[in-house]
């Protein structure tokens, strides 16, 4: 077996239980969360501390072999399963799964790469504070792969998203070597910043094996409403309203009829008996009575609303991604988006009709506060997804919007970067990709970045 050499050296660097090569098991690590992407690897390999993680890293690197840096496998563009025909190990970082006492005064904790995100959120909520970032992903979703991606979701009205939030990283570049940057400071101007380079790198440019994150005070009073919409420019309206009236607002999210009607058929009640073209849902920091007042004076008619977690409003919304995706007979074309403000209503316009063209159901949805859409298109023809992605982030470019809003490039986006990066953008992303990883070891193709140079030494 020509990969006999590695697999025993990286076996002897974090033990042979952690180096899988058994198909059945490998399988789950190999396709990603959209079922469009599926990779070949060598081995999954589970490193336990960072020393092992540099191990794993320099031994791959002088056999030329590739490594994709996985945590959940919860990434929606294809950059978390290796390439096809190129040898590869996938580093899983589960095993980087500890955490540290939160640090209460200094609003601060750290965390292996490999924790997810829900565990996070209880640890930090047991200590009083809470953590700005937040999506449905929670269980599966890893701080390491959050950091990576860039991670936005349902918070960043108010806190920013992944990069907002952090203070120090821990990282194994190309090398080896181990950069660690890890101290609760708010203000710290000395050089690049980078952790913030190593944010959004969808690992091309280091392996994360820690994270130090800010934290938030937690929210005391919250109340939660969907209202009756007729467009999305009258979503925005609501919520100017409420911002106008003093209410803080955690999130605000639109969502389409097309989309309550789906969930119906898949067993959700709808919020109203006659669901309105477009809907918003919006959480403050308020009373109740104070968002039932702002709505009302923004002219809304129909609203449900909801005090505290509103458990049953936000499931209407997080169930989208998981119903769209069994509901659609071919892998859902997923394209997340983002546009100025006033031209969110303006895409959904421009892509219906594609969609209509290319015999597809289009389900958009998305965070309304960030401009932030949610393109979804089901049933589309596999052999014609690429032609129907190219129509609609040209659309998305021609409005002045960005190819991808917060689930960054992977594989997906790599065809369309120039809609949303001039040459020189490009040249100088190149340029920082050759300075730290040189021979293209990690996670070839991904963000469109140089593959792996020939191996200096056998398997
Ligand atoms: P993976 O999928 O394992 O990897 C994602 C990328 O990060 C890959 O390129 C991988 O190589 C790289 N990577 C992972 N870990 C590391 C590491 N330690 N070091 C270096 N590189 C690494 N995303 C949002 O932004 N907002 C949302 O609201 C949102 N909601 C979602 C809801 C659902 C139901 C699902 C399935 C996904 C959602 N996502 C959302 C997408 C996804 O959850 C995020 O992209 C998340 O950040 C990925 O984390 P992960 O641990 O699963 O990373
Ligand atoms: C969300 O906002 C995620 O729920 C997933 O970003 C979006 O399924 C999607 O397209
Ligand atoms: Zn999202």
């Amino acid at each position: 077996m020509p990969a006999a050499g590695l697999l025993d050296d990286l076996a002897g660097i974090v033990g042979g239980a952690h180096v899988l090569t058994d198909p059945a098991i490998t399988a789950g690590y190999l396709t990603d969360w959209t079922g469009r992407w599926t990779g070949d690897a060598l081995a999954v390999v589970r490193p336990g501390n960072t020393a092992e993680v540099a191990g794993v890293v320099r031994r791959c690197a002088e056999s030329g072999v590739a490594i994709c840096p996985q945590g959940g496998n919860t990434g929606l563009v294809g950059g978390s399963v290796p390439p096809v025909g190129m040898p590869a190990v996938v580093l899983s970082t589960a095993r980087l799964d500890w955490i540290d006492d939160v640090d209460v005064p200094g609003r601060a904790v750290g965390a292996g790469a490999g924790v997810p995100l829900a565990r996070l959120e209880r640890r930090v909520h047991a200590a009083g504070l809470a953590f700005g970032v937040d999506l449905a992903a929670r269980d599966s979703a890893t701080v390491g792969g959050m950091v990576a991606t860039n991670a936005g979701g349902i918070h960043v009205v108010r806190y920013g998203s992944m990069r907002a939030q952090v203070l120090g990283i821990e990282a194994v570049l190309a090398s080896g070597e181990v950069l660690r940057r890890w101290r609760p400071l708010r203000k710290d101007n000395v050089g690049y910043d980078l952790p913030g380079l190593l944010t959004g790198s969808e690992g091309t440019l280091a392996v994360i094996t820690g994270v130090l994150v800010r934290l938030v005070p937690q929210l005391r009073r919250t109340a939660s409403a969907i209202a009756a919409v007729d467009h999305p420019a009258a979503a925005l309206r609501v919520l100017t309203a409420i911002e106008e009236a003093g209410l803080v607002v955690c999130a605000a999210e639109l969502m389409i009829r097309r989309g309550m009607d789906l969930l119906a058929e898949h067993g959700h009640r709808r919020p109203f008996a006659d669901p309105p073209p477009y809907l918003l849902l919006v959480t403050v920091e308020a009373a109740g009575a104070d968002l039932a007042a702002a709505l009302e004076a923004a002219g809304v008619a129909d609203a449900v609303l909801e005090e505290g977690s509103a458990a049953q409003l936000w499931a209407v919304r997080e169930a989208h991604t998981e119903i769209i995706a069994r509901a659609s007979t071919t892998p859902v074309v997923k394209l997340d988006v983002s546009v100025p403000l006033p031209a969110l209503g303006d895409l959904i316009d421009a892509v219906d009709p594609l969609a209509a063209e290319f015999g597809a159901r289009h389900i958009p949805f998305g965070h309304l506060a960030d401009g932030n859409l949610h393109v979804n298109l089901l049933d589309v023809d596999p052999a014609r997804a690429d032609e129907l992605t190219d129509r609609v982030l040209r659309a998305v470019a021609g409005l002045g919007g960005s190819i991808s809003a917060e689930h960054g490039v992977g594989r997906a986006k790599v065809p369309w970067l120039d809609l949303s990066r001039s040459l020189a953008d490009l040249a100088a992303m190149r340029a920082v990709k050759s300075a730290l990883d040189p021979r293209g070891t990690l996670n070839p193709g991904v963000l469109g970045m140089a593959s792996v140079t020939p191996p200096g030494r056998g398997l």
